[in-house]
C-alpha cells in the first residue's frame, strides 16, 4: 500500500494534507513530518486543519506550516488524510471532488478515501509516515524525525501503554540516532511544558475522581466551572486521564469532559482484555481497544449509570 502512496505522491505536484478535529499530537506530528517530506520533494504542499492544536502541541516543529482552512475549493492533485478518513472526522468537506488517500491506524478507520492505508498494529500513525518517508527516500532532517519521534512518544505515553511494539522502539531509535534532537528535549517538550494554571486545574479535576466498582474503575469529571483563565480548546487532557490510570487495580478510566449544559465528551482508557473501543461504539464513538471517545448528550448521572452498567457487563 505505502508504495502505491508513494507513486501517487510522485505524480502530483500539488498535495493538500490534513488531520483530525481535535488535534492531538500523533496527527499532528504526522501531518507536519509529511509536509515536510513533501516540500523536500519539490511539492508545493499545503497542511489544512480545521481546528488549532492545543499547546504544547502547537510547539512542534513546523508548527506554523499549519493553515486554518477549509481545502475546497482550491484544485489539488491529491489530498493526504491523517488518521481521518471521512468528512465529519477531518471537518473537510467536499473531500468526494479530490483524490483521497486516508493514512490511519485507527481499526473504526472509515474506508472511504481512494486509498485506504490502515494498520491498527502500528502505535502511531506517526510510524506509517515514517515508513512512508523511507519508501519515498526523503532525507530526515532534524524536523521531520523530531516530529516523528513526538507522535511515538505521545501515542505510546513514553513508550508505557500496551500499544508499545519492538517496531515503535525500532523507529523511535532510528529517528534519534538522525542526530539534531535528543529523546529528551521531544519529553520535555511534550510533558514538561505546563502551565501552572493546568496543573491547579488538575487539582480541582481529581477532586472529582472516585472509584467504583470494586475500585477497578475510575470516574473523573471535568466541569466547565473549572476553567478560570484557561480554555478547554488550549489545553491537552491525556496526562489528567493518566494519573487515575495510574492507581493501582484500576482497569477502566472513565472522563466526562463537559462541553456544554447537558453535553459531555467521554473518554475511556483501558487495560488488559478490556475493550474501550466495545464501549464507545455503543454510543457511535470509536477509537482504539486501550483509548476510545464519544460524545453523550443528557445528564451527567444518567450518562454515570449507563456507562458504567456497560463496563460492569464487560469487566472479568
Ligand atoms: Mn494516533
Amino acid at each position: 500500500m505505502k508504495a502505491r502512496i508513494a507513486e501517487r505522491i510522485g505524480k502530483a505536484r500539488t498535495i493538500a494534507i490534513s488531520s483530525h478535529v481535535r488535534p492531538d499530537a500523533d496527527s499532528i506530528g504526522s501531518g507536519l513530518a509529511l509536509c515536510l517530506m513533501l516540500k523536500q520533494m519539490g511539492k508545493d504542499a499545503r497542511y489544512c486543519n480545521v481546528d488549532p492544536a492545543p499547546h504544547p502541541i502547537n510547539l512542534l516543529p513546523g508548527y506554523g506550516e499549519i493553515a486554518l482552512r477549509q481545502i475546497h475549493p482550491d484544485p489539488f492533485d491529491l489530498v493526504v488524510l491523517i488518521e481521518g478518513g471521512s468528512e465529519e472526522r477531518t471537518g473537510q468537506k467536499n473531500l468526494k471532488n479530490y483524490f483521497c488517500v486516508n493514512i490511519d491506524h485507527h481499526a473504526s478507520s472509515s474506508h472511504d478515501a481512494d486509498i485506504n492505508w490502515v494498520v491498527p498494529e502500528a502505535a502511531a500513525v506517526g510510524e506509517l509516515i515514517y515508513e512512508l518517508g523511507r519508501e519515498m527516500g526523503v532525507s530526515f532532517s532534524r524536523d521531520i524525525a523530531f516530529n516523528l519521534y513526538a507522535t511515538i512518544a505521545s501515542d505510546t505515553g513514553s513508550f508505557k501503554y500496551s500499544n508499545t511494539t519492538t517496531a515503535s522502539l525500532a523507529i523511535a531509535s532510528d529517528l534519534a540516532s538522525r542526530g539534531g534532537f535528543t529523546p529528551c528535549e521531544v519529553s520535555n517538550l511534550l510533558f514538561n511544558t505546563n502551565p501552572l494554571e493546568k496543573i491547579q486545574m488538575l487539582s480541582k479535576v481529581l477532586s472529582t475522581l472516585e472509584l467504583t466498582l470494586e475500585n477497578r474503575v475510575a470516574v473523573i469529571d471535568f466541569r466547565r466551572s473549572f476553567l478560570d483563565r484557561i480554555s478547554l480548546k488550549d489545553i491537552e487532557t491525556e496526562d489528567i486521564i493518566a494519573v487515575a490510570r495510574s492507581i493501582q487495580g484500576v482497569q477502566v478510566v472513565l472522563f466526562f469532559k463537559e462541553i456544554a449544559v447537558d453535553y459531555y465528551r467521554v473518554s475511556i482508557r483501558a487495560r488488559d482484555q478490556f475493550s474501550a473501543r466495545q464501549v464507545a461504539q455503543t454510543f457511535n464513538g470509536g477509537g482504539h481497544p486501550h483509548a476510545a471517545g464519544f460524545f453523550y448528550r443528557g445528564k451527567l448521572a444518567a450518562a454515570k449509570k449507563e456507562i458504567l452498567q456497560l463496563i460492569r457487563e464487560q469487566l472479568p
